[in-house]
């Protein structure tokens, strides 16, 4: 049946383009569209081919978020704590659904224990092959997983210049109860593991070439991405899907600055800051994740909130930079309480540190040495995405105008590569 539904279709885009004597379609009229779609956006090779996993923590490889393990058949329910009265259980597991589509999909290969907070830990970038958008301008993609949509989500590249134009993150993710009350009727708002069909208006940039990126940057219980389904080809609009929101972080333009970050010792408080979350305060000239009246010492008190918090974009003139940091040596603190510097426009991250030398709340001085990046424009993202016991990061004195190291600092060690 599918063979013959092809075969018709070849017929037809065939008879189309004799019809509109479209020069290109003179080959094999089954590539007609070729260009406009990803290779094994459906993941029904098996495998992870059309597909490039990149590092984005240390090239450690157990480290390595969306590789092959992940290609699960769709017929392997996701398995979710609960029972059918919607009381967490241990020992038993409630199996949902994936809302595949076909036989395999990017999934969650281990359901409990060490393994899966594992899989979870894990941090990396999956990157499509490049195509071009035609049709009616709209992608669609079932997305599930991710949590924090702070730290997973899917991007939209310009393949040229490498401009993130969208964002979009697993909005619908919700650990309402799975199934209603005494019911076998799923709760419609119950979304894990499972995926959401979302479809995206990417219409103003139809004939740009871009490429997406599934972007893992978590390591908490829920940060890892499921996906299938992915198709950037539509000749007319989808009738279903979500619609998908734009999350792309909007960057502080008004306090831009050309040399020296604005406020980057948060002597005015927030001011050219922007948080998701609600872990950070400004406290006495430093930034802190604790969420409630300012005690710095009471680090358990506040170890549950999380954050990503974004500074205002400096262009990078003279190469150093320095800052100073606390805390950060909780469990998974390299994965958990760092900083990074990103790149404006393209987002991408160009160096990660954490408190290497952490001395408790006493604040070590650290610097780095960005001048491969001089005359790009940056911007700070700080993020706390732990919680477990003592997960809590200060930052203070922030400065990016430096020509060298400044004496007694500890050289910063990136570790996003
Ligand atoms: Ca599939
Ligand atoms: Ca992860």
């Amino acid at each position: 049946m599918k063979r013959l539904t092809k075969i018709c279709l070849v017929f037809l885009s065939f008879s189309m383009a004799a019809a509109l004597s479209v020069p290109a379609f003179q080959g094999v009229p089954t590539r007609a569209t070729a260009q406009y779609e990803l290779e094994n956006g459906n993941l029904e090779s098996g495998f992870l081919n059309g597909w490039r996993s990149v590092s984005v923590f240390k090239g450690e490889t157990a480290m390595q978020a969306f590789t092959t393990e992940g290609v699960v058949k769709a017929t392997e329910k996701f398995t979710y704590l609960y029972d059918m009265n919607s009381n967490v259980v241990s020992g038993s597991h409630l199996r949902v659904d994936y809302n595949a589509e076909g036989e395999y999909l990017y999934g969650l290969p281990y359901y409990s224990g060490a393994s899966r907070d594992a899989w979870a830990e894990k941090q990396g970038v999956l990157r499509s092959s490049e195509f071009t958008l035609g049709g009616s301008g709209y992608m669609t993609f079932r997305l599930g997983g991710g949590g924090n949509p702070d730290l997973c989500y899917l991007s939209v590249k310009d393949a040229e210049s490498g401009k993130e134009l969208k964002r979009y993150g697993n909005l619908s993710f919700n650990l309402a109860t799975p199934y209603l009350p005494n019911s076998a009727v799923k709760n419609p708002l119950f979304h894990a593991c499972d995926l959401v069909e979302y479809k995206a208006d990417l219409s103003a940039f139809t004939e740009k070439k871009l490429y997406l990126e599934f972007c893992d940057y978590g390591s908490g219980y829920w940060d890892f991405l499921t996906f299938d389904d992915v198709k950037t080809y539509h000749e007319a609009m989808p009738t279903h899907g979500v619609e998908a929101v734009d999350i792309k972080p909007v960057l502080d333009e008004a306090h831009a600055a050309e040399n020296a970050l604005y406020n980057g010792d948060f002597s005015k408080g927030m001011e050219g800051w922007t948080q998701e979350g609600s872990a950070f305060i400004p406290f006495g000239g430093t930034l802190a994740s604790i969420n409630f009246g300012g005690n710095l010492n009471d680090v358990n008190r506040c170890s549950g909130a999380t954050s990503v918090i974004r500074s205002a974009v400096f262009t990078l003139k003279n190469g150093f930079i320095s800052f100073s940091m606390a805390y950060g040596n909780a469990e998974k603190g390299d994965k958990n309480l760092y900083v990074s510097v990103r790149e404006a426009g393209t987002n991408t991250e160009i160096a990660r540190f954490f408190n290497t030398n952490a001395n408790g709340g006493n604040f070590v001085n650290y610097y780095a040495d960005l001048s491969e990046h001089t005359g790009k424009r940056l911007y700070f993202k700080i993020v706390d995405n732990g919680t477990s016991n003592g997960s809590v990061l200060s930052l203070s004195s922030i400065q990016t105008s430096l020509t060298s190291a400044p004496s007694g600092a500890v050289k910063a060690v990136n570790i996003a590569y």
